[in-house]
């Protein structure tokens, strides 16, 4: 193959390839080859709102290491909650510390600026994402959540208020508890007991043994 017939092959091949890797953004929704922002909304107000209240700038990070301090949990933010203003607009940073995917996903806000009432952002390794809402007048708590499986079963969870919000959700980490208490049950068979009896006995004869061993 001489080398014009390389090139040539070479410059096909980057033509297919680089639209896969560019940026794709459609009408509610951005993609990279590093995340996803779905359902931005820099400037439509709610139908609520006359104006917008505050600007808040908020970071969230998301990350195993965020859980070292809640029992039982694997994923979690760095914050559980946030309250804001009626109708601020929320400009959001969104570091993933893991390098494992992990999502921001807002829910229940109104459907006619957020399709299935969602804000979405998601970052498929470590890295970061900026994006912005407004959320209406309404006092209200939104959930916050990683929809990867598990994820928020494992600590993932949080909550959004406006004007305090209208309660807690369940199970928020260091916040609520959950609807249904964790339980690790432990079967106390006449065989779990005859095993817990014997390695206690086993725990108190190594050392004897040793002991008079090494006397
Ligand atoms: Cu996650």
């Amino acid at each position: 193959m001489n080398l014009q017939k390389i090139i040539l092959i070479a410059t096909i091949l980057l033509g297919f390839i680089k639209p896969v890797f560019a940026t794709m953004q459609h009408e509610h929704m951005l993609m990279d080859e590093k995340g996803m922002i779905m359902n931005a909304n820099t400037d439509k107000l709610p139908r609520d709102c006359e104006k917008i209240s505050e600007n808040v700038d908020i970071t969230i990070r998301a990350g195993q290491k965020h859980a070292l301090k809640f029992n039982g949990k694997m994923f979690a933010f760095d914050n559980q909650e946030w309250d804001v203003k009626p109708c601020a607009k929320i400009n959001i940073t969104f570091i993933n510390d893991d390098q494992i995917r992990h999502q921001l996903m807002i829910h229940g806000l109104p459907g006619y600026l957020y399709p299935e009432g969602m804000f979405h952002l998601e970052l498929y390794g470590a890295g970061e994402l900026r994006a912005s809402l407004i959320v209406p007048s309404l006092k209200k708590t939104y959930l916050v959540h990683c929809e990867l499986p598990q994820h928020m079963e494992k600590g993932m969870k949080a909550q959004l208020k406006v004007a305090g919000g209208d309660g807690d959700l369940p199970s928020i980490p260091g916040i609520s508890a959950g609807i249904k208490a964790d339980d690790y049950p432990v079967d106390w068979s006449q065989a779990t007991v005859a095993i817990v009896v014997l390695c206690m006995l086993a725990g108190i004869a190594v050392p004897l043994v040793a002991l008079k061993r090494w006397s």
